[in-house]
């Protein structure tokens, strides 16, 4: 299944029909008063929730929605017949962004859960309503109010409850083929992943959580270069960080310079993120003999000055895999029954995926802005630098297809 993550569509809402001046004509009645009624109310445009669909990717294809006008007003005091309102239907899970003031209008979160995202004209007065004891046969009346137009930013963010992060060829993708049955390629050479792939990862009966495998990051990603970090929003939300070590680099590199490098693209880019618990995982310890591990482990740890959570991994053997794993299943866990339980605890919860979410769509639009600026400023030929593929594929208004599970 494919899926894709973002759409750009606009909206218009139905105008109000128009008021209209009208006259009782009535036998024996020789004058009669006014009676021309109201314009109907334009039809409203919704977004609506549902567990049906679980992607964006009609969106590609119709990208302008419009709400029917109201109708005009009638003789006899007759109002106009309101329009009915539209829907679009989008996956539970998408959030609803104006393009023109880059505001989050709402979050669909729940089955069933519509937003109002345009709101139809009001319908004009008919001349009943200018009637005054002046003036007994007024002719005027007022023309339906406009409807409103918007640009909607639709987001479906992956909801992923671990992200999965290194350098190119960690792993990463190594590691999810091992847990869940996501099948992302894996091969001994860098940016093998080109689109997050998630994964269930299925711990005993009704025990799961979801991880998440983004392309690698690389020096100097917070600033554009490389593939991961425009995908990092898949991993905002998530409740811990995965960090792979690949603890013998075949490029002789050091694995704590390159932790390091991974930990300063992640505050550089987004301090809320790489403030998310991280949890180390030294990978392909295969490669090191086993009298040698404790010895690796100390160094890293204390060369990176490493507080938190500390594993040993062969992706490769599956050694250490499983306890990576139950370790995660019982953190979340705790995390989903303690804001079940406090809700002072859910809130401050949500506040800090709503902040982080923020500011990772913030950064994530500034660094799309910095990318097309470059890459127009190449395509004039005033900069010749290789700067890849068009990967930012924005202009159709679609960007990142992936494939889940
Ligand atoms: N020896 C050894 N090799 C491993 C281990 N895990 C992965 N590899 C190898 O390392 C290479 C890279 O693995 P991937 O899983 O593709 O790495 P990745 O982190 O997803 O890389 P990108 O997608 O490029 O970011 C592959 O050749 C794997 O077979 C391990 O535990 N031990
Ligand atoms: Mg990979």
């Amino acid at each position: 299944m494919r899926f894709i993550d973002e759409a750009i569509v606009t909206v218009k809402a139905g105008d109000g029909g128009n008021g209209i001046v009208s006259f009782r004509r009535e036998k024996y009645v020789p004058k009669g008063g006014p009676d021309g009624g109201d314009g109907g109310k334009g039809g409203d445009v919704y977004v609506i929730a549902d567990d049906n669909t679980n992607t964006l990717v009609d969106y590609r294809f119709t990208r302008r929605f419009e709400a029917k006008r109201g109708e005009n007003g009638g003789s006899k005091n007759c109002s106009g017949r309101g329009a009915d309102d539209i829907y679009l239907t989008v996956p539970i899970g998408t959030t609803v962004v104006d393009v023109e003031t880059d505001s989050v209008i709402g979050d669909l979160t729940a089955k069933g859960q519509t937003l109002l995202v345009a709101k139809g004209g009001d319908g004009g007065l008919g001349n009943t309503h200018f009637k005054s004891s002046t003036n007994q046969a007024p002719r005027r009346a007022t023309s339906g109010f406009a409807g409103e137009l918007k640009q909607l930013k639709l987001e479906l963010k992956v909801v992923a409850d671990v992200g999965l992060i290194g350098l190119p060829n960690a792993g990463k993708s190594t590691f999810i083929r091992q847990v869940s049955a996501a099948r992302p390629k894996v091969a001994n050479y860098p940016f093998t992943t080109l689109v997050p792939n998630l994964g269930v990862v299925d711990v005993g009966r009704h025990r799961s959580f979801v991880m998440a495998d983004i392309p690698g990051l690389i020096a100097g990603a917070s600033q554009g270069a490389g593939l991961g970090i425009r995908f990092l929003k898949h991993v905002a939300r998530t409740r811990r960080l995965l960090h792979l070590v690949d603890v013998q680099p075949i490029d002789g590199s050091d694995p704590i310079s390159n932790a390091r490098v991974i930990l300063h693209e992640l505050a550089a880019f987004s301090p809320e993120l790489a403030d998310l618990p991280q949890i180390l995982i030294l990978n392909k310890i295969d490669q090191i003999p086993e009298e040698a591990r404790e010895a690796m482990r100390a160094r890293i740890v204390e060369g990176l000055d490493w507080q938190g959570e500390v594993f040993m991994t062969s992706t490769l053997t599956g050694e250490g895999v499983d306890a990576v794993v139950w370790h995660l299943m019982n953190a979340i866990e705790a995390e989903r029954e303690r804001e079940q339980e406090d809700p002072e605890y859910a809130a401050a919860q949500r506040e800090r995926f709503l902040r982080l979410e923020a500011e990772v769509r913030q950064n994530s639009e500034a660094q799309k802005q910095a990318y097309r600026a470059q890459r127009k400023a190449q395509r004039e030929g005033v900069q010749a630098d290789d700067l890849g593929d068009d990967d930012f594929d924005d202009d159709d208004g679609v960007e990142v297809v992936y494939a889940p599970y």
